[in-house]
């Protein structure tokens, strides 16, 4: 099934109600802010590479307070303009042409186009899933101006067809997103999971800013197509998903945080034996791992995930923020619940 007729199932019953308006801007403007994720239950490989379909579901938490700002107005040009940060980007550019791809989606021919103006707090491409809050605050801007008043679910559904992260990012605190087993997708969506934690802390450590050597698209695809390892991911992620589960209901930090390091590492470890080898461990990266493995040894309960790029997430509880501050000065350290 191609995007364009997924949208079209999502888009079944508002089109019944209102016609071929909801193809038409119904406001000037449109404005949305999304959170980032970051899973703890990562998502790697697709059942299918055109809708974003998940080989298994996953189970994030929202950085609050960092995520993308999008504000849409309409552009009287003939094409769509994406500024990012304040710059405007070259049409060139692979970001923009996804972008324009996903309006596509929306768009009967050339009826109208867009100033997209998104403002992110958090590094482009560097492993902070900026593309996973980038299409959740998009899709969210597009529900506000094309007034089509979505569920919660169908916008999970659509943003994945932009990005299968950004499924998750349209929500506060904990997020599971399901699998599904349907070949159209319309099972696979996010959902938030009722429960808090106000002690928990994330900090993100940066080892660089450089945009990733190789896409998450490409890196999932190869690891599929070439990691013997791949086959136990599934397995894997079963397993810790029940552990997950209890760790949430019992409130077990050290099961969470460290069932979250495992899975990450996991991940890593099928993507080292693809071939060519994918690596995103820089050096740096390697030692701030052995550098919270000592902090562990020595009784720090500190523990860290990492994504599709060299920077890790150092996952923490309240009591021992200072610590963890003073082994890393430079931590941006975010509280996962704000009250
Ligand atoms: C995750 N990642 O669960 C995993 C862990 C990176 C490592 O989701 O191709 O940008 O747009 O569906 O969502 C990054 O992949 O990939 C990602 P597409 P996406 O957060």
């Amino acid at each position: 099934m191609k995007k364009f007729d997924a949208v079209q199932l999502i888009f079944q019953p508002l089109l019944q109600q209102k016609g071929d308006s909801v193809w038409q801007p119904q406001r000037e403007k449109g404005l949305a802010f999304a959170p980032t994720n970051i899973a703890l239950c990562k998502y790697w490989g697709k059942r299918d590479e055109e809708l974003n379909l998940p080989m298994t579901s996953s189970l994030s938490v929202a950085l609050p307070e960092k995520g993308s700002m999008t504000h849409l107005s309409l552009h009287n040009k003939n094409e769509d303009v994406v500024v990012l940060n304040g710059e405007a980007l070259s049409p060139d550019s692979q970001f923009v042409k996804r972008i324009k791809a996903y309006l596509d989606l929306f768009r009967q021919e050339n009826t109208w186009h867009l100033l997209i103006d998104i403002q992110l707090n958090i590094p482009v491409a560097a492993g902070v899933a900026s593309s996973a809050c980038g299409f959740a605050s998009l899709i969210s801007a597009l529900n506000d101006m094309f007034v089509w008043q979505l569920s919660m679910r169908d916008l999970s559904l659509l943003a994945r067809l932009g990005s299968g992260s950004a499924a998750r990012s349209l929500w506060t605190g904990f997020v599971e997103w399901h699998a599904g087993v349907q070949s159209d997708g319309m099972d696979s969506y996010a959902e938030p999971l009722k429960m808090e934690w106000s002690d928990l802390y994330m900090g993100i450590l940066l080892v660089t800013r450089e945009e990733k050597s190789i896409s998450s698209r490409e890196a999932m695809q190869r690891t599929i197509d070439s990691s013997v390892l791949y086959a136990n991911w599934p397995r894997k992620v079963a397993r810790d998903m029940v552990i997950f589960r209890q760790a949430l209901q019992a409130k077990n930090f050290s099961l969470l945080a460290g069932t979250a390091e495992s899975n990450a590492l996991t991940m890593h470890a099928t993507m080292l034996s693809c071939w060519p080898p994918i690596c995103y461990f820089m050096p740096e990266t390697i030692a701030a791992m052995q550098r919270v493995w000592q902090l562990r040894r020595d009784g720090l309960e500190l523990y860290f995930t990492q994504d599709a790029g060299p920077n890790l997430k150092l996952i923490f509880t309240g009591k021992n923020k200072d610590k963890v501050v003073e082994a890393f000065p430079d931590l941006d350290v975010v509280k996962l619940f704000v009250e």
